[in-house]
């Protein structure tokens, strides 16, 4: 799906508010993501240990990070290169990374949902369907390249 200026424009507005507060972002998704899915709580290195979501986990706001700023990259490059332009060396790094740990096609749509959520709570009223349908878009590019990759690398 071809995006508009205006949606990628929207999304680096959603991003600036995520960036202002990420410890409460980061919990959130992984919050949402452990309701739907609870047994994907091992798989997270700092996760398996704890009875509950750590709330100022260094590590876990990092990930949580670059989920959302990987993903906001994705968007601008489909904007404007029209695919997700991610560097081939990342991008084989994430793939052997996910399927080591055993990441079903499901999960990818379980961390999808997680997501649009999360943002949809940050921005609050600004939240549009253009928006959502940018970082949709930008998620599904940036999960197809993903699986991509573990396929290749599983063959
Ligand atoms: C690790 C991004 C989907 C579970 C990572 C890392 C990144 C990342 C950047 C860190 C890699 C490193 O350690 O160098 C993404 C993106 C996704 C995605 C952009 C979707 C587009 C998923 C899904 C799951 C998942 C669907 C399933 C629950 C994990 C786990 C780790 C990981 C368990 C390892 C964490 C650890 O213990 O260090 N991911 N991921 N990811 N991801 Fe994802
Ligand atoms: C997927 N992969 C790595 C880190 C993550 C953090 C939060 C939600 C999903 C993730």
């Amino acid at each position: 799906m071809a995006l508009t200026e205006k949606q990628e424009v929207l999304v680096k507005e959603s991003w600036e508010i995520l960036k202002q507060n990420i410890p409460e972002y980061s919990i959130r998704l992984f919050l949402r993501i452990m309701e739907v899915a609870p047994q994907a709580k091992n798989m997270f290195s700092f996760l398996r240990d704890s009875d509950e979501i750590p709330q100022n986990n260094p590590k876990l706001q990092a990930h949580a990070v670059k989920v959302f700023k990987l993903t906001c990259e994705s968007v601008i490059q489909l904007r404007e290169c029209g695919a997700v332009a991610i560097a081939g060396s990342t991008m084989k790094h994430l793939g052997s990374v996910h399927l080591k740990i055993g990441v079903t096609d499901r999960q990818f749509d379980v961390v999808r949902d997680a997501l649009l959520r999360t943002i949809e709570e940050a921005v609050g009223e600004k939240w549009s369907e253009e928006m959502e349908g940018a970082w949709g878009a930008g998620y599904d590019q940036l999960a197809a390249a993903i699986l991509a990759e573990m396929k290749d690398d599983a063959a």
